[in-house]
C-alpha cells in the first residue's frame, strides 16, 4: 500500500467510524425474530423491528440466511416506521436445516445486524426472538426460544 492509498484508507476508516458512532441516531433496524424451522413444511421468515424514532427506507436492503454452504437472500422494499415490525418471507422452495445465522444488510451491502448462530430442529411454532423487542447487547442473551409472534411484539 503506498502513502496515498494509505491515507485514503485512513479517511475511509474515520468515515465509517463516524457512521458507527451515529448508528443509533440513524435508527438501527434489528433482526427481532427468526423462524428457520417452521411447522407443516411452512416457509422460513425473519421479522425486523425498528426501535428508533424515524422511519427507515428498506429499499435495496437484504436479509441473508446462511447455513453454510447454503445461503438464501430476501430483497426488502418499502419502509419500516418507528416501533413497527416488518416480515421478510423466504422462498417456499427453500429447505433449511433449522440451523443458521441471519444477517441484515443495508443498501450499501453493509451488515447492520446479525443473529447468533441458531439451531432449531423442532419444526414447531417456536422461534428465536429478542426480548424485549429490539434488545441488543450483542450477546446470545438477547435471544430467547419462544412461541412465535410473526409481525407482532415478542413474548416469552
Ligand atoms: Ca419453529
Ligand atoms: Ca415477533
Amino acid at each position: 500500500m503506498n502513502l496515498a492509498s494509505g491515507n485514503a484508507f485512513k479517511a475511509l476508516f474515520a468515515f465509517f467510524g463516524l457512521v458507527a458512532l451515529c448508528g443509533l441516531a440513524l435508527g438501527d433496524v434489528v433482526i427481532n425474530e427468526v423462524e428457520l424451522s417452521p411447522p407443516d413444511n411452512g416457509t422460513v421468515w425473519v421479522e425486523l423491528y425498528n426501535p428508533g424514532t424515524d422511519a427507515v427506507d428498506l429499499s435495496s436492503w437484504t436479509v441473508k440466511i446462511e447455513d453454510k454452504p447454503w445461503a438464501g437472500l430476501i430483497a426488502l422494499s418499502g419502509t419500516i416506521g418507528p416501533g413497527q415490525f416488518y416480515v421478510a418471507e423466504g422462498q417456499p422452495s427453500w429447505v433449511t436445516s433449522g440451523n443458521g445465522t441471519v444477517y441484515l444488510l443495508n443498501g450499501e451491502g453493509i451488515v447492520t445486524d446479525k443473529t447468533p448462530e441458531v439451531s432449531d430442529k423442532g419444526q414447531s411454532d417456536f422461534t428465536y426472538g429478542r426480548f424485549p423487542d429490539g434488545r441488543k447487547t450483542d450477546t446470545r442473551a438477547d435471544f430467547f426460544f419462544m412461541m412465535g409472534s410473526k409481525g407482532r411484539p415478542n413474548r416469552i
